[in-house]
Formats: C-alpha cells, structure tokens, sequence
C-alpha cells in the first residue's frame, strides 16, 4: 500500500527545531519558504539552491513550499499587480528548475491566520492556540475602533465584547493586539493599527464578489505556467473560515473550493487541505470534503479544532476535538491508492507540551506537541491501511 509522504514544516534557519529534530520525528519532507524574502520578491533559483542544499545535508528532502505569498495588490488588482503576477510565475519556473514541484498559498485579505490567545491553557498543562470571539470582537470595536465594526455584530456580542474590553488591562490589550495583528509565524506581515486600519480602507471597494474574481484571475495566469512546469498549486482555506474584520473571505466551504477548482480545471491547480481551518465550521463535512474534492487536493494539514456555538475554538490533540481524523485519514489513504504522485502531509501545529513549556517556540510550532501530532497520524495511517488490506474496512 503507497504512503503519504510525512513531512514538517521548518521556518528556515532561525527556526528553533532544527532539521535534526525533524529527522528525528520521523519526517521524510520538508515544507519550507524563503522568509527572508520580502512579499512578491522573485524567488532567485540561487536562493532556493541554498535552502535546498540546506535541508538535503541533512538527510531530507524539500517536498513542499509554503508558501509563495500572494502580494496584497493581486488580491486588490492594484493597478501595476499584473507585475507581481509574472514575478509569481517566475518564481515557480525557478522552484521547478530546482526540483520543487507542490507549492502552497492562500487568499487571505491582510492577515493570514488569526489567533487571540497563543498559550490558552490545557487541562493537562499543555498550552494550545485559541480564537476567542469576544476577544477579537473586543479589539475590532473597542482597540482598533474600526470604522463601521457595529454593523459586523449583533448587539449581544457588542455588549459582550465591551465588559471584556472593560476588564483587559493595558498589557493584555497590547498582547491582544500584538497576537492578533503581528503575532504568528509564517504570517509574513506584521502592522500596527494605523497602517492595519490603512490596509482595510484599501479593500473599502472589494467585496466578496470581487475578491472572488481576483483569485481566479489570478489562478488561471498562474496555474498553466505551474502545469507547464509540472509544479502542483495547493491554495489553502481561511483560517478561521469566515469573515472577520468585514473583510471578504472566499476559500472557507466546499462550495468555495469547488468554485476555485473549477476556475481552471486541472491536477496542478488544487488544495492545500487543511482539517483544522476547514473543521471550525460545523457545516463543513470534512470526509466528504475529502471523498469529493480528492483528486484535487495537493497538500493536506492535519489537525483538530473543538468548537462551540459562540465561534470560539481551540486546538486539540490531533486525535481529539471535532475533526473525525481516522475517516479523513481513511479517504486520504483510498485516494493515495489511485495516484501516482505521493500526497505529502504534515502535523499541522501541537500544543506546547514537555520540555517546549519552558522554551520560546514559535506559536503552533514547537518540537514536541507536533511530534506527538505525528507520531499519533503516522499510527493512525498504518492501522488503517491494515484493516483496508485486510478487508476489516
Ligand atoms: C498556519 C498556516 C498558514 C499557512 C498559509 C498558507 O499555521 O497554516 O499560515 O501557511 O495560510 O499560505
């Protein structure tokens, strides 16, 4: 039975799991980007020869970029942005001529992934990643004061979010901000609330219809060159899979996916399925997500959200929370099964645990809660694959 490729997500050399340690968990790939790169930089094939002459040393292989940031003036289609859309496929010819063939991005409107607490205790002491609704209410309305906020909630939430604005000192207010507005890896830009409130009066015009339409612009300039080249597209959903901030969010259902599939219907144009992003919304049936959308998915992270009716969530132990993983787990192995080319995944986040607690990590991304994270998946694969031999399944 073929594999998934198990692989871990390495920021580069300022990152403090180190290669060895991914080798040690028992990752074959890496998923890795050029962060020392400003947004819409042209990736040179000399830079990418370094960081892949870097992780070759050391016994592994660069299977996956996460990701090529799409610059802010694609997504508006900021006059000149026809600029940054051939930087974008040049970079990719230059990862193809190195050998670098599954490339993740995402869609996202000014912030990536968004957090309000980044060490919401467990009650087994772990420290996991958490989005805390009223919280982020509470910095829209009251830190932030965004222009036309109100019209975003209900006069419930506003009065919720007012007694806990009322009851957040200075030094949480500023780690609010802080975890919100600049706090995450990977997120390539960090703002302060002036130049935030800028970037969102830029989208003032851009509404869900528009935005939409920019991405498959964007897509169908970008994917044939990715086809041409043999290199697989993997957009990844919105993390948290709805609007925050009136900001106009596209890739967050099954409906949304199937539309950007459709933009421009080939292999190489596909999805960076992630269980975590997608699972907060109970509307979204993941394994069936999976079952449909399969052949299509590029690049899958695995993890687990537990939700509540209120829109906060956190993130479980991989095996645990909303996400049914054994039947992700399931479909992903049946679909590996009827294609050629290896399907990579990795753990995505862990909980700080262990040792990591008294380390500083980068938020989602210690060492330890993400090797439990893999070690837990990897079991998970194996088992299933033996019922599916053995007709238990
Ligand atoms: C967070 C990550 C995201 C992801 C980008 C892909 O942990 O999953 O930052 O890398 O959205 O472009």
């Amino acid at each position: 039975m073929k594999n998934l490729e198990q692989t871990w997500r390495w920021f580069g050399p300022k990152d403090p799991v180190s290669l060895q340690d991914v080798r040690q968990a028992g990752a074959t790939g890496v998923v890795s980007a050029l962060h020392h790169l400003p947004n819409g930089a042209i990736w040179t094939v000399e830079e990418i020869m370094i960081r892949r002459n870097e992780i070759e040393k050391a016994g592994l292989t660069w299977s996956v970029v996460e990701s090529i940031p799409v610059h802010e003036d694609i997504k508006k289609q900021k006059p000149g942005f026809e600029e940054y859309i051939e930087d974008y496929k040049q970079s990719i010819v230059n990862l193809a001529q190195c050998g670098i063939q599954t490339v993740c991005y995402n869609f996202m409107p000014i912030l990536d992934w968004t957090r309000t607490d980044l060490a919401y205790e467990m009650e087994d002491g772990s420290r996991a990643l958490r989005f805390d609704a009223i919280a982020f209410a509470a910095f829209d309305l009251f830190v932030l004061q965004r222009k036309k906020a109100t019209s975003n909630y209900s006069p419930k939430r506003i009065e919720q979010a007012k007694a806990c604005f009322e009851k957040l000192g200075r030094e949480a207010i500023d780690k609010l901000q802080k975890n919100i507005l600049a706090g995450l890896p990977g997120a390539e830009e960090g703002y302060t609330l002036e130049e935030f409130q800028k970037a969102l009066d830029e989208y003032a015009s851009i509404d869900d219809q528009r935005l939409r339409s920019n991405l498959y612009d964007f897509v169908k300039e970008v994917a044939p060159v990715a086809e041409r080249e043999g290199v697989h597209l993997a957009i990844h959903p919105d993390d948290p899979p709805y609007s925050i901030f009136g900001l106009p969010r596209v890739l967050s259902t099954e409906s949304d996916a199937r539309q950007l599939l459709d933009a421009y219907p080939s292999p190489n144009n596909g999805l960076c399925f992630c269980t975590g992003s997608f699972g907060v919304r109970a509307d979204n049936d993941l394994v069936g997500m999976v079952k449909r959308l399969g052949d299509r998915i590029n690049f899958v992270h695995l993890r687990s959200t537990r939700r509540d009716d209120e829109g906060n969530f956190f993130e479980a132990d991989h095996l645990a929370g909303d996400v049914d993983m054994p039947g992700v787990m399931r479909m992903l192995i049946l679909e590996q099964q009827r294609r050629e080319k290896v399907i990579p995944f990795r753990p995505d986040h862990g909980h700080q645990m262990l040792d990591d607690l008294n380390k500083k990590t980068n938020p989602g991304y210690s060492a330890i809660g993400r090797l439990r994270g893999l070690a837990e998946l990897r079991g998970l694969e194996k088992g299933i694959q033996f019922m599916i031999t053995n007709k238990m399944l």
